[in-house]
């Protein structure tokens, strides 16, 4: 069976010096975890296979230990190799009806959209989520294609909201530059973008996918846990 995902705080992660700084990743994640992220995706564009793949499994045995879903970043061979639960593919990445060749039905497929064409074929090619971005400009990926703001995600929450079953049914988060200073404005304005038929309820935003403001944090731990309260709380707006 396909694991069941809570993404409303969705860690992704990043090795590199600016952010991790000299701090161990499985440990910093290990922080998360206590603090409170929901799902994890294990991102590194530079160590090689062997130290993916070793990584890889440090990370999904902290995050068995809590219940919380490992997704792995571009190789649906890591993926494959650590029995993790699942993969997120960007628009250069393995295509998605390949993806779920090789893993099948029981693992999640995420994938990166930026438009309302791209959330179109990603649905059709059986997503399990949608990672909606760039929201807003990011040191931490600074060679994004497209930053589409606040209304560029209302804009394809909207065409996911009236377009068919399964668009209504995939779930969605927004990445690029959410902190703890703006994620409650964000949720607020992605809340019900617009009307749907009364027969289901109105699709908003499932959650926050984060870098820097979890993983680039002084106290990890109690980064996440104040971003968790933050998402469980009522947005102070009106
Ligand atoms: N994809 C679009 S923006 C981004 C990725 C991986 C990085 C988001 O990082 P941060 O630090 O949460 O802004
Ligand atoms: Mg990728």
């Amino acid at each position: 069976m396909k694991p069941q995902a809570d993404y409303s705080l969705y860690l992704v992660t990043d090795s590199t010096e600016a952010i991790l700084g000299n701090r161990d990743l499985v440990e910093v994640v290990e922080q998360a975890l206590l603090g409170g992220v929901t799902i994890v995706q294990y991102r590194d564009k530079s160590s090689e296979t062997g130290i993916l793949i070793q990584t890889a499994k440090a990370l999904h045995s902290k995050c068995k230990q809590r219940n919380v879903p490992l997704i792995i970043n571009d190789r649906v061979d890591v993926a494959l190799a650590v029995g993790c639960e699942g993969v997120h593919l960007g628009q250069d990445d393995m295509d998605l009806l390949s993806a779920r060749k090789i893993l099948g039905d029981d693992k999640i497929i995420g994938a990166t959209v930026s438009s309302i064409e791209e959330a179109n074929i990603a649905v059709e090619r059986g997503a399990d989520y949608l990672g909606i971005g760039t929201l807003y400009a990011t040191n931490t990926k600074k060679n994004t294609k497209d930053i589409i703001g606040i209304n560029g995600i209302r804009k394809i929450l909207h065409y996911l909201n009236t377009t068919s079953e399964a668009s209504r049914k995939v779930k969605t988060v927004c990445i690029g530059g959410v902190n703890a200073s703006n994620l409650q404005r964000i949720i607020y304005q992605l809340y019900a973008p617009s009307t749907s038929p009364s027969s289901s309820p109105p699709k908003s935003i499932d959650g926050v996918a984060i870098v820097s403001a979890i993983i680039g944090a002084p106290d990890v731990q109690k980064a996440a846990s104040n971003l968790a309260n933050l998402i469980k709380s009522p947005p102070p707006f009106k």
